[in-house]
């Protein structure tokens, strides 16, 4: 399988993030890149490219405008007001506050584009954001080609990133650019399964009324767990998109014979769907060792995860997203890629 990857990400280094009341060093961070792509080397899984430039033109198929002209220009304001640390959102528009007016000063518009405190913006976020996206295109125009599977190592990440807001680590939503290009490029129906412990709040959002799109996703419930805002069952999509959204929340001290279950309706749910490619949002925060999230799987479990994938026969990209247990990312991530290769 070939993988997509950019030194770029390393460009992307928050200092802190607002966890348990404290500032605490981001989570988020380069080593879990470098983690994964020496592993995919370790392994032999195959070539390691660079992306190509697609541009901004499929990246504003997906987002708004502002909202990209924002994440270009982000770090000029803030640092023109005279700040060096990193930029951080810290107010937020909550019920009944207003929306119909985009404020002008930088600590606004941070507010106004962001669902939370999880996006540190620094000097190199929008070129380690932009390439991340150039990435994921490269991978969805490898499946254009002909390719069977290609893996884009993205960093930062990008599910819980909508149309018109970051947040939880994500800028751009790299998998759902991927499905636009691959609309856009040819393919009627592009599912998406989102096995990321944190529900993909902004993927679900970007598709929830369309049709050609299924979004399925896995992850802790909402109830008890990030992003408790979206992700329960009862979302089903609206519209022409109502019954192409599928939420499976499970309970925190999932493992694996509980969250098979939920993977296989997921996939049962894909290939009724029969569509003409898979863009999985391949989150390792599922893990057992994982500082911040509380499902139990472990490593040899993410074979049997990437083996019930590769039983769909779909063209298939995998789009990197969270999974914060650096040492063993890499072994977690790979498996899913070499189960889901064995299964072919
Ligand atoms: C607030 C942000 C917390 C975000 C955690 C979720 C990141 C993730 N400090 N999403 O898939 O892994
Ligand atoms: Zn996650």
């Amino acid at each position: 399988m070939l993988t997509i990857y950019s030194d770029s990400h390393r460009l992307h280094h928050g200092q802190a993030e607002l966890i348990d009341g404290e500032m605490r060093p981001c989570f988020e961070m380069p080593s879990r890149a470098d983690m994964v792509l020496a592993r995919v080397q370790a392994v032999g899984l195959g070539e390691v490219r660079p992306p190509q430039a697609f541009g901004l033109e499929p990246v504003l198929r997906v987002h708004d405008a502002g909202f990209v002209q924002f994440l270009q220009s982000a770090w000029q304001r803030w640092s023109a007001a005279g700040r060096s640390h990193d930029a951080l959102p810290l107010v937020w528009p909550v019920r009944r506050l207003r929306t119909d007016r985009i404020p002008q000063d930088i600590d606004g518009l941070l507010g106004y584009y962001a669902m939370d405190a999880g996006v540190p913006i620094t000097a190199g976020t929008w070129e380690a954001v932009w390439q991340s996206a150039q990435v994921a295109m490269t991978g969805a125009q490898l499946l254009q080609q002909g390719e069977r599977a290609a893996f884009a190592l993205c960093r930062p990440p990008g599910h819980h990133a909508a149309r018109d807001y970051m947040g939880g680590y994500c800028y751009l939503n790299n998998a759902a650019i991927a499905v636009q290009m691959l609309r856009d490029q040819g393919a009627e129906r592009v599912a998406v399964l989102d096995v990321d412990y944190h529900h993909g709040n902004g993927t679900q959002d970007i598709f929830y009324r369309r049709n050609d799109v299924l979004v399925a996703s896995i992850h802790g419930d909402p109830r008890v767990e990030y992003p408790y805002f979206l992700g329960y069952a009862d979302e089903i999509g609206a519209g022409e998109g109502e019954g192409y959204n599928a939420n499976f929340p499970l309970p925190h001290g999932t493992v694996w014979a509980a969250y098979q279950q939920a993977l296989q309706a997921a996939c049962e749910r894909v290939r009724q769907f029969a569509p003409d490619a898979l863009v999985v949002s391949l989150g390792v925060d599922t893990y057992q060792e994982d500082p911040i999230s509380q499902f139990k799987l472990s490593s040899p479990d993410y074979l049997r995860m990437g083996e019930h994938i590769g039983g769909l026969g779909c063209p298939t990209l995998f789009v990197m997203e969270g999974g914060y247990a650096v040492e063993e990312i890499g072994i977690n991530a790979v498996n899913v890629l070499q189960g889901f290769e064995s299964a072919q």
